[in-house]
């Protein structure tokens, strides 16, 4: 990408959209376009079509999805599905009509099996069954992932697929029942210290084990694999280091400085018991991540106090 291409980062409100946005800012590429979604309703597929004719992008970051936590991914299938579904389909083949240079689809590491080998290499996709909290959001994320492939075959389209690992940082979504499980964490303690609870309350058993990455390492492997990577395999983006949703949480009740026990709620979802993803690929193509968990925790507790949750304004 030169810097005075036009880049359209779908999504630039959210919590990846958001980190490419600066990062794009802050390596000097000038032409970015956005819409909010009361702007441009993605799943409507004559209005993304209109943008594109008036905007004609030259690059395109689709970071925009209908994303949650493991309790929304189990609440509303209906709504994940069809809201991703929707939005993919509209802005890859708007793409294609309008001849962009080359698309980067940002996937999930929840499209692999629940139960395959870790950590988990790319071509472990569709080699055996999902796992059922998030499989609607996980279907239509590999659906998103195939019409890249296809397109790439059937037209010659540059549209690239990278599958990150459980994201967390600035702008993250705080709501309780929505997120996911590191914002999460740090809502529930930080709210407990103020309020002087006894104990905190966590969801199914703590014995999950998540990988996690902060979302500005992210956006730096977005922009690295936009410039350097024009193939049609999928690409997974994690940190290479995993931890047990036990061991997340004391260390998140450290950072926020909380003093109270913690309990767990069994009767709600362990989800997918481990999902460390190899970004062997990745860092032999040169890249690494560079902000440790502790750091980027630290990092989001400090933007979480400047962010009032309760209006989801900046204090
Ligand atoms: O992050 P999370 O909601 O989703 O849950 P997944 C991770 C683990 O944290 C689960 C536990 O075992 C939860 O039961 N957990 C404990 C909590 N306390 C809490 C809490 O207060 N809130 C939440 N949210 N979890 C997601 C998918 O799966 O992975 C997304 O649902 C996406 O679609 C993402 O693919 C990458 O990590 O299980």
């Amino acid at each position: 990408m030169e810097k005075s291409d036009k880049i359209y980062v779908a999504g630039h409100r959210g919590l990846v959209g958001s980190a490419l946005t600066r990062k794009l800012r802050a390596e000097g590429y000038s032409r970015a376009v956005f819409r909010t979604s009361a702007e441009l309703d993605l799943r409507r597929q004559e209005k993304v079509e209109r943008f594109f004719q008036e905007e004609k992008p030259d690059y395109v970051f689709l970071a925009a999805a209908r994303v949650g936590g493991i309790l929304a991914n189990s609440a509303f299938p209906g709504q994940f599905i069809y809201d991703n579904l929707m939005i993919q389909a509209n802005v890859i083949e708007c793409s294609r009509i309008h001849g962009v240079k080359k698309l980067l689809f940002l996937g999930s590491s929840c499209i692999y099996p629940r139960a395959c080998p870790q950590p988990i290499k790319e071509e472990y996709l569709l080699t055996g069954p999902l796992e059922p909290t998030n499989e609607s959001y996980a279907v239509s994320k590999i659906a998103g992932i195939k019409m890249c492939q296809a397109y790439r075959r059937e037209y010659g389209c540059n549209f690239i697929a990278v599958m990150p690992t459980n994201l967390y940082g600035p702008n993250d979504n705080y709501d309780l029942e929505a997120s996911h499980v590191l914002p999460a964490l740090i809502r529930k303690f930080h709210e407990a210290k103020i309020r002087k609870d006894p104990f905190v309350v966590l969801w199914g058993t703590g014995t999950p084990r998540r990988e996690f990455l902060h979302v500005d390492d992210l956006a730096d492997a977005c922009l690295y694999v936009m410039n350097h990577y024009d193939e049609g395999e999928i690409l997974n983006i994690g940190s290479g280091e995993d931890l047990s949703v036990r061991e997340l949480a004391l260390l998140v009740r450290k950072i926020v400085g909380y003093s109270g026990e913690i309990s767990w709620d069994e009767t709600k979802p362990d989800g997918t018991p481990r999902k460390l993803i190899s970004s062997d690929r990745l860092v032999q193509m040169g890249w690494t991540c560079r902000i440790g968990l502790q750091e980027g925790i630290s990092k989001t507790y400090s933007d979480f106090l400047k962010f009032d949750v309760g209006n989801g304004s900046i204090r």
